[in-house]
């Protein structure tokens, strides 16, 4: 979870964009030294991969830590339309920002009922703190199974999210709160390992990667802050330097159906494998994370290229809005999700191959979104992205997506990580 925004050139040559901002003493981070997490300061020992605390369940809590006077724990309803836009109302107003307040996530109930109840959800992991006169919500934290290979190793956590607390309360310690919330849930089922990312950096990022920004509707960008105008540029220029054409190039490109479930799955296991950390992705999983829901608006858009009854590519793109906080306007932003294609699977490994199929796939890929009325496409420095990321005219952005693993050592990620947690 982060923001999103074209960061000019002046920032990028300060070195404002390196990720040494926001670092802090392992000293000063008076919740998180207290925590089984890696610290600073250790990143070069050589260690096996692994837990770093082991408990039992029957050691857990029962209950949970009491809160402040005047607020109480609730688990919230997802199915609920009115517990549901509780939620939304919180995001909607205290949620990710980027640095200059200009933008701020605005997670509609579709997107937050995809991504809080995947196959295997439970309404104990949504956790809510309530004022308990007014009976308003006022945080939130919530998580989801995923299982998760690190290197060789694969095993469960829970995937933490939508960790928020109202603006009026901050600075209370009532994050620490939340999260040893969502741990304790987690241990009672047996789940000791955490997965989460995060704008900010904590002791200690896995891995660490970069927004880029594709505008489709650069006119629309412009005009609300998001695209700055180049220096000795025009506008028409820019308008002509995103232009797409109407229809999609590749051939035997169709829309994924549920047909398809098993052969994305069995590709998409094939071409993660190539990366040092990835989700597995069960059938069912596969089938809420990648297709459409018909009755309600739409989320994701998931493509594959069918060749003589086979399906060779995979690629898949969902949709959040960014509120324009001073026009009450949304942007609609596109997220590169999950993609895979048979051409990086060859034996030897034939990178100019996977470079020129990857170039056509994203390209129809900024043809569909620009489609669907979307308005700019986003896509982090992670995977084979870097394969794309200039030729199809990304820009890099001013945010930066850290990833964490809670109760797992493991040595340092370069590229190549999942693309789901950056939801
Ligand atoms: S990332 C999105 C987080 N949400 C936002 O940024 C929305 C806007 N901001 C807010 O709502 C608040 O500022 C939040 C902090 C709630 C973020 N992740 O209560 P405090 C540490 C982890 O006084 P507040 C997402 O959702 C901070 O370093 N820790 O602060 C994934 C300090 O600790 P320390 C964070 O500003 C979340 C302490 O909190 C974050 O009122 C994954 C201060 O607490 C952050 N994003 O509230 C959570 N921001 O003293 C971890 C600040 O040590 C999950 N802090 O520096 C871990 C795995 C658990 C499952 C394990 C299973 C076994």
């Amino acid at each position: 979870a982060n923001m999103l925004k074209n960061m000019n050139l002046a920032d990028i040559m300060t070195g404002l964009a390196a990720s040494g901002k926001n670092v802090k003493d392992m000293g000063a981070y008076k919740f998180w030294q207290t925590q089984p997490v890696p610290k600073f300061g250790e990143e070069g020992a050589k260690v096996e991969d692994g837990p770093l605390k082991m408990q039992k369940v029957e050691d857990i809590d029962k209950e949970p830590q009491p809160l402040v006077a005047g607020f109480e724990w609730v688990t919230v309803d997802l199915m609920d339309d009115g517990e549901i836009k509780e939620v939304y109302e919180l995001l909607n107003g205290h949620y990710v920002e980027d640095d200059e307040a200009m933008f701020r996530f605005n997670y509609i109930p579709e997107v937050l009922r995809w991504a809080m109840m995947a196959p295997g959800w439970q309404r104990k992991y949504h956790i809510g703190v309530r004022a308990s006169q007014s009976r308003k919500l006022v945080a939130f934290i919530s998580a989801i199974p995923v299982q998760i290979r690190v290197r060789d190793k694969t095993f469960t956590s829970s995937e933490v999210n939508f960790l928020c607390v109202h603006k009026k309360l901050r600075g209370k310690r009532l994050a620490p709160v939340l999260i040893k919330e969502v741990t304790r849930i987690s241990n009672l089922d047996g789940v000791w390992q955490g997965l989460y990312t995060a704008g900010v950096v904590l002791p200690r990022p896995v891995s660490t990667s970069r927004y880029y920004h594709r505008a489709l509707n650069w006119k629309k960008l412009h005009a609300c802050g998001f695209s700055p105008l180049p220096a000795g540029s025009k506008p028409e220029y820019q308008v002509r330097k995103y232009a797409l054409p109407e229809t999609t190039a590749t051939k035997g490109l169709r829309e994924m159906q549920d047909k398809d479930v098993d052969a994305v799955v069995g590709l998409l296991k094939r071409y993660l494998g190539r990366y040092n950390m990835a989700p597995e992705f069960a059938a069912e999983e596969a089938r809420h994370w990648f297709l459409p829901k018909k009755d309600s608006k739409q989320v994701i858009w998931s493509y594959v290229v069918e060749d003589n009854g086979k399906i060779t590519d995979f690629f898949s793109f969902f949709c959040v809005e960014s509120s324009i906080i001073k026009n009450n306007d949304v942007l609609r932003v596109a997220y590169l999700f999950y993609y895979a294609s048979e051409a990086g699977l060859s034996e030897p490994f034939d990178k100019p191959a996977l470079k020129t199929r990857l170039n056509a796939l994203i390209n129809d890929a900024l043809i569909l979104a620009k489609r669907a009325k979307l308005d700019v496409f986003n896509a982090l420095s992670l995977m084979d992205n870097a394969l794309f990321l200039e030729q199809q005219k990304f820009g890099a952005g001013d945010g930066q997506l850290h990833y964490y693993l809670f109760n797992y050592r493991a040595s340092p990620i370069s590229g190549g990580v999942n693309a789901k947690n950056q939801l």
